[in-house]
């Protein structure tokens, strides 16, 4: 009975599934086949002409009305599977790419184009004259006292990792701090530039935090360039995000400008970013988180280094919006993204000729995220993202290693500047129950892309070497297609100095061990505290075998003092008497983390507050920091081993160090 069901119903799902079929076809051969022909002489990019079909199937749904709701995730499957037979075709058509291939015709011409500046002067002078709640950036900060205010802020910062309470009190229109170099103002760029959609993928976003994104775009693009802005709701619930969403849109009359695209199940912030993407009609896409604000004049110096060469992926610098007040300060000069073989995303100094530079775009080896601009036509000639990869976790590397790898380049444009709320305190949405999907993630790049350089980061992640990636045929095809370089060429190249910083093998400790206090005889204890913490000390292991802790330190290579097997680091940020010492996630990068053995005084000196490291005579409490005084024992410490030779060395040459 329960089977006799089971079967009848199967088939006339598959009776649907080939009525739809056909009608897809139909729409195929009349809306795509014979559609415009975009790149002639240059491969069909993976993948596109979806786009066609998306809308059609979006209008056809609604002509079904709301009831299909079962219908729609069919509808939504097909299209799945429409673009996997595309891409099987394309893939079968894959020739080795000209050495270098030509530029797409609608490129052509940007070629000698003369410059202007582009600066929104009379907007900046009417901005000036506005006032209100957050205008020009400034901070919102709610009544402490006011009961009823705190509890109903509360809750929104719960459902939403920022303060959605502060969202609702600033204007959709607020006004921005000018936060770039004084230098960009006098910056011309191209007077023509390419074609922009900006694509917000969203999950359950607070709405004027939402609405304030997309306004910000409009508000500071100049409307030749903005082709269209696509919110990707991944499968919220908040009612403001169903059809009330598409009808503001149409209630201030930018329903021309704005789209919303749904996706018919939870898919993740990869796949939901493909959907805006295939949706997409700009020449260049540009993505960005849906809790962002963008600073005057973002556009031209995002879209000029693609307009030169359509293989250059441009981020914006990403300042900060603050979680609680929503005041926005810059994030900090510039840096450019690289990874630990964890997998960490982390950061790499500038080179010298970068710093001579502030206002030019640099290579960056890394993007940070969920910033950046890409020209349509090489997004899909790498295959957009890799779609086998789930939720979140890994494509900013997937897609960095191959910009590089397969012949084109990224930079970082310090005059295109774009806030985001950091969330903070709350994180407000769970994991999916995926497993551990981060770690196919991983595997999937590191297959792909990473050759033998893989085997270090399955050495630092056994987790990755284990998990299971499934099938990589479509993008090894990718990098068998466009001729690809090693991930070799790209650490040699591209990320040259990632080894001085995040190398695959740690080089030997300065000193390490036990970390003796003179005047407690107690043994520094950062007792597996994490990052933003203070510690103490404890009886030393080495006098009560019994005792526990996590009392093996070490001085690094990098001057910094962080617990044996861990990448946290002592980290001091102010210079006031008795200031706080805490663990800090290490940046190998001095500054609040460097710090300076005096072996003879058995002092630990932080050059940056010009204080030494100290405890309480009797070791109670907790670290912090002292005057330097030689005849001090509260100040002394005793490492159990010394390498004075690599020690001495090192801090000699520490001063040249950096300067590359
Ligand atoms: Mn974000």
């Amino acid at each position: 009975m329960y089977l006799r069901r089971y079967i009848s119903r199967r088939y006339i799902s598959l009776v649907q599934y080939a009525g739809a079929a056909f009608f897809l076809y139909l729409l195929y051969t009349v809306f795509i086949a014979r559609g415009p022909t975009s790149s002639q002489g240059f491969p069909e990019p993976l993948g596109r002409g979806t786009v066609a079909l998306i809308d059609r199937l979006g209008a056809m749904k609604e002509d079904y009305g709301r009831g299909g709701e079962g219908y729609g995730s069919l509808i939504f499957d097909l299209r799945r599977e429409g673009d996997k037979q595309k891409r099987a075709q394309a893939d079968a058509e894959m020739k080795p790419a000209p050495k270098k291939p030509a530029m797409p015709d609608n490129f052509k011409r940007f070629v000698h184009v003369p410059r202007k500046s582009w600066e929104p002067e009379e907007e900046m002078k009417k901005d000036l004259l506005k006032s209100g709640p957050g205008e020009h950036g400034a901070p919102v900060k709610l009544d402490e006292n006011d009961k009823i205010v705190q509890k109903q802020s509360l809750e929104l910062y719960k459902a939403n990792g920022y303060n959605a309470y502060v969202s609702d009190l600033i204007s959709l229109n607020r006004t921005m701090k000018d936060l770039r170099h004084h230098e960009c103002k006098t910056l011309r760029y191209l007077e023509k530039l390419p074609t922009v959609s900006v694509i917000f993928p969203f999950h359950e976003e607070h709405n004027s935090t939402l609405l304030r994104s997309a306004h910000s775009v409009i508000n500071q693009s100049p409307p030749e360039l903005l082709k269209e802005i696509i919110l990707v709701d991944d499968f919220s619930e908040k009612p403001f995000l169903r059809k009330p969403l598409e009808d503001y849109w149409k209630s201030v009359k930018l329903d021309h400008i704005v789209k919303v695209v749904r996706t018919k199940k939870r898919e993740g912030l990869i796949r939901a970013r493909q959907l805006g993407a295939e949706a997409a009609t700009g020449e260049v896409l540009i993505f960005l988180d849906a809790h962002s604000e963008c600073n005057y004049n973002w556009l031209p110096p995002l879209l000029e280094p693609i307009a030169n060469d359509y293989r250059t992926v441009v981020c914006p610098f990403v300042d900060v919006i603050d979680c609680d007040t929503y005041e926005l300060r810059a994030q900090d000069e510039g840096a450019r993204g690289s990874f630990d073989w964890t997998f960490n995303y982390k950061r790499l100094p500038l080179t010298k000729k970068d710093r001579e530079n502030p206002t030019r775009p640099f290579n960056s080896p890394v993007m940070a995220g969920g910033y950046f601009a890409i020209s349509k036509d090489w997004f899909w000639e790498l295959g957009g993202y890799d779609e086998g990869l789930d939720i979140w976790g890994g494509e900013q590397y997937e897609l960095s290693f191959k910009v590089w790898q397969c012949h084109g380049r990224m930079v970082d444009a310090p005059c295109s500047r774009v806030a985001h709320i950091y969330r903070c305190k709350y994180m407000p949405f769970k994991n999916a129950g995926m497993g551990d999907f981060v770690s196919r993630n991983y595997k999937r790049v590191a297959e792909v892309w990473m050759d033998e350089h893989a085997e270090t980061l399955y050495k630092k992640r056994p987790g990755v070497r284990q998990a299971d990636a499934g099938d990589l045929t479509r993008m090894k095809a990718v990098r068998q297609k466009l001729q690809c370089k090693s991930f070799d060429w790209f650490m040699k190249e591209i990320a040259f100095d990632q080894d001085r910083y995040y190398p695959a093998v740690d080089p030997p400790a300065s000193a390490s061990g036990e970390l003796r206090h003179a005047a407690s005889n107690k043994c520094l204890d950062t007792q597996f505290k994490s990052s933003g913490q203070r510690f103490g000390l404890r009886k030393c292991v080495s006098d009560d075998a019994n005792g526990g802790g996590e009392q093996n330190l070490r001085l690094t290579r990098w001057h910094d003092i962080r617990p044996k097997d861990r990448n946290v680091c002592f980290d001091v940020s102010t210079s006031v008497d008795k200031a706080p010492v805490v663990l800090f996630d290490c940046h190998s990068m001095k500054g609040n983390q460097l710090w300076k053995l005096r072996d003879k005084d058995n002092q630990l000196f932080h050059p940056v507050s010009h204080m030494c490291l100290a405890a309480a005579a009797d070791g109670s409490g907790e670290l912090y920091m002292k005057t330097c005084d030689v005849g001090d024992n509260t100040q002394q410490w005793h490492w159990q081993v010394i390498d004075a030779d690599l020690l001495n060395k090192r801090q000699s040459e520490e001063a040249k160090e950096g300067d590359l």
